[in-house]
Parts: structure tokens; C-alpha cells; sequence
């Protein structure tokens, strides 16, 4: 039984629940010792997916204030900081002195970096917490939920926007019609709106289940940005894969007729379909999947426990407690879980309430094995903890399948190859 009335996109009600994760608590509601003991509100889990257009969605529990406060910053990974330079590179080009938007800037770790390449830029978000990071940072923010009514408030004091962009945000809003009447509203008539969110093909195909969680209502089929543009006379003209966040799409659009769509968009479309995105055995041989990587992975753990073995998590992250909540990993198993977001340091996470702790308990309670929560980032997190695996260290990798990576071998270094 569908919690939506519909598909959140494209209004199809031909929609299939996939993978009924049950009932769990906000991913990032990490709990301050002082309510350590009070129960934690938690709503249902239910993935969906639109067979009509490949969005995979849950409904919205998020409370209405829930993002004026939040903890998440992207500046907390290296890869980031790389990432933004590169996407500013090109919003600043396509944007050719205009102004440049960011609907959702968080710290404004994007726009910062379009600012030092003499861009004109304005940063939305409604956490007012971020708001101070992002003007530390000399950038401009308007602190509010986006819609309608914010983009004719922002139209009247800066005019209409030749970019606007959302990096990982789209795959949190709940309605996504009533913000993208704020896009039309906002946008230049020779406008570029450029969104940047996970791409569903890649959840698909590398079991990133743990991704899905309350915040993240939505997660993206390039034919569903396409019907759900379609609404606003905006049409996708552009799409190109990113590796971050387990594997993106940056997709721009722009107002019907104005741009002739690339080959990568018909490309990526053709290849959705190929891979069954519209077809309800796609999806459930994904949750059979899963299901089979939960027992696998908690056997692991059980048994590296019985052997006595010092176990902790490595990224308090959302999709973390997606994994732990549903598997049921709590700290029977993991004995801590390791963040360098010093906001998450002596929290506790959410529903399974494993304490979190800043980097520095590697070294001092040197742990056997660190399960990867922020395996996204697992490169990064591999060499900045190349002391960890020196020393012995394993890293536990829970996906796409569940991997033990250790210290890289001795290489024999021999002429051929010295
Ligand atoms: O959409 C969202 C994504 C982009 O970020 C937000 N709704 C919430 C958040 O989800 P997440 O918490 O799963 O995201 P990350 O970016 O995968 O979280 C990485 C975590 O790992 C951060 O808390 C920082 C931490 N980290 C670390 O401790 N050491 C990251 C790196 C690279 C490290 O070396």
C-alpha cells in the first residue's frame, strides 16, 4: 500500500513500495547526551518507486523546521572541496556575468568559490546555523525555504537569475512542483537551471540502498527530472555522470526551445530503459539483494566480535544510520562510530545510539576493524587512515558488496617492474 498519493514527479499513481525498511528515526537526528534516554520519534521507511518514470521516493516525514538547524556541511570532505571548483568553473562560464543562484548553498562552500572567479551570487537555505558559515565566507545568503513566493521576494531585490543550481538538495524537497514554479519564476529567459543530485541508475546498480532516508525524499531517474520539467515548459538539455555521493548526474535544463538537447541525455534515457528502470523485477530483485547483504555483513561482524575484535564505525553519516537501523547494528557490534564533523562529536546516532567520536579514537582506541559509513568517500578516508592499516587495521567496506580492505602487500619490486 502506497503512502503516496502519487508520484512526487511525474503524478503517476503507478507506483511500487520495494523496499519496506520499516520504521526509522531521522538520519540526522543525532541525540545529545542530556535525551539519550527519551524515545526518538520515527516514521516509516517504505521505498517506492514510480514505474512511470523511475523515481524512487518515500514519502515525507521530514517536520517542517527540520532545516533550519542542520548539522551536514560538505566542506567535511577534501573531495568536496575539488568537486566545487570544478562545477564553479562552469556555472561561472555558462552564467557569463550574471547572476548565479544556489538554492540549498548550505555553508556556501560552491558559491565561494564561484565568488572568487568574479561571479555575482546569491545563496538560499533555510538554515540559519549555515547562514553564518556561508557569510563568513563573504557570500550573500537568503535565509528561507525556496518556492514561489522566496523567488518572487529574491526576483524583486536582484533581479532574475542567469544560473541557478541545487547540489543535493532536489532529492530533499517534498514538493517538487511548488519549487519548481519558484524556478520558473526566478529564472532568466535565456537561463540555465542546473540540478545535481544522485543518480537512481547508480543506487540501482550499486546497492546504495542506505541512501535512501527521510531527508532524501527523492531519488532521481533522468526521465523523471525530464516529465516533471516538462510541467514548467523547461526541458532537459544536458546530463552529464559524477562519481560523488556513490554516483551523480549533473542535468541542466532550460525554457523549451531555447537549447537543443545534447546526445548524453537521449544516451543516459536509453540506458535507463535498458536496465529495466520502468519494470517492477528490476526493483525487487534490488531488495532481495539487500536483504542477502544484511545477513552477510552482520554474520561478519558477529563473528569477528566472537573473535574478539574491536569493532567501530567509520562516518556518522545519514545513509549510515539507514544501514545500522535496518540491519540492526548497534553497539553490541560497533563500539563507536569515528567523524571529523566536530557538530556530531559526543552525539549519539540515531535509533541505534552508538556514541560518535572525533577521529583521534583510531589511534587511542585503536580498533581491529572500522566499518566504512561514508563509503563514498572510502579513497579519501583510505589514505588520510593509511597509519591505521600500517599498523594492521581492516577497513569494512559494506558496499556494493561487503569487502575486507587491508594493508596493500609488500609489492615485489622487480626490474620489470621497479
Ligand atoms: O544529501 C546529503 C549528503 C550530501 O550529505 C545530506 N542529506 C546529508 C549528508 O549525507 P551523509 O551524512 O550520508 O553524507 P556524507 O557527505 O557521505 O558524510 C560524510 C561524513 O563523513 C561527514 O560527516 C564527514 C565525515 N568524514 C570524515 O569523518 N572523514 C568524511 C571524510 C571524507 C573524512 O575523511
Amino acid at each position: 500500500m502506497s503512502l503516496l498519493s502519487g508520484c512526487r514527479a511525474c503524478r503517476s499513481e503507478n507506483l511500487l513500495t520495494f523496499l519496506p525498511m520499516g520504521d526509522h528515526p531521522l538520519a540526522q537526528a543525532f541525540v545529545p547526551p542530556e535525551r539519550r534516554d527519551e524515545t526518538q520519534p520515527k516514521f516509516p521507511l517504505d521505498s517506492e518507486v514510480c514505474l512511470d518514470c523511475g523515481l524512487i521516493q518515500v514519502a515525507d516525514n521530514v517536520p517542517a523546521n527540520y532545516f533550519h538547524h542542520y548539522l551536514y556541511v560538505p566542506s567535511g570532505a577534501d573531495t568536496m572541496h575539488r568537486h566545487f571548483a570544478g562545477l564553479a568553473d562552469h556555472l561561472v562560464k555558462i552564467a557569463a556575468g550574471g547572476l548565479i543562484v544556489d538554492i540549498g548553498c548550505n555553508d556556501a562552500l560552491l558559491l565561494s568559490a564561484c565568488k572568487a572567479r568574479g561571479a555575482r551570487t546569491l545563496g538560499i537555505d533555510p538554515a540559519a546555523n549555515l547562514a553564518e558559515h556561508a557569510r563568513a565566507r563573504g557570500v550573500s545568503v537568503h535565509t528561507d525555504y525556496f518556492g514561489p513566493a522566496t523567488a518572487d521576494r529574491v526576483r524583486e531585490a536582484h533581479g532574475r537569475a542567469a544560473v541557478i543550481v541545487t547540489t543535493n538538495t532536489f532529492n530533499h524537497i517534498g514538493d517538487l512542483h511548488d519549487f519548481m514554479e519558484g524556478v520558473q519564476r526566478l529564472l532568466g529567459d535565456d537561463g540555465t537551471f542546473v540540478i545535481e543530485v544522485p543518480w537512481a541508475r547508480d543506487l540501482l546498480d550499486k546497492n546504495e540502498f542506505d541512501t535512501i532516508y527521510h531527508e532524501h525524499v527523492s531519488e532521481f531517474s533522468l526521465l523523471s527530472v525530464e516529465k516533471l520539467a516538462d510541467f514548467f515548459g523547461l526541458e532537459v538539455v544536458d546530463a552529464i555522470k559524477l562519481p560523488v555521493h556513490g554516483g551523480s548526474m549533473r542535468v541542466s535544463l532550460r525554457r523549451r526551445g531555447t537549447a537543443r538537447p545534447t546526445a548524453v541525455v537521449g544516451e543516459m534515457l536509453r540506458q535507463e530503459a535498458a536496465e529495466g528502470m520502468l519494470r517492477a523485477e528490476t526493483y525487487t530483485a534490488f531488495a532481495d539483494r539487500i536483504d542477502d547483504i544484511g545477513r552477510r555483513l552482520k554474520a561478519m561482524l558477529g563473528e569477528m566480535k566472537t573473535q574478539g575484535l574491536t569493532l567501530a564505525g567509520y562516518g556518522a553519516t545519514a545513509k549510515g544510520n539507514t544501514l545500522l537501523n535496518y540491519f540492526q547494528i548497534g553497539p553490541d557490534l560497533l563500539d563507536f562510530v569515528v567523524d571529523r564533523n566536530p557538530l556530531k562529536h559526543g552525539l549519539f546516532s540515531p535509533g541505534m545510539m552508538i556514541p560518535v567520536v572525533g577521529p583521534e579514537a583510531i589511534e587511542g582506541r585503536r580498533p581491529d576493524v572500522l566499518l566504512v559509513l561514508a563509503w563514498n568517500f572510502f579513497d579519501e578516508i583510505r589514505e588520510q587512515q593509511s597509519a591505521f592499516l600500517e599498523r594492521g587495521g581492516r577497513f569494512l567496506v559494506p558496499l556494493p558488496e561487503p569487502r575486507l580492505v587491508a594493508r596493500e602487500p609488500e609489492r615485489d619490486v622487480t626490474i620489470e617492474n621497479a
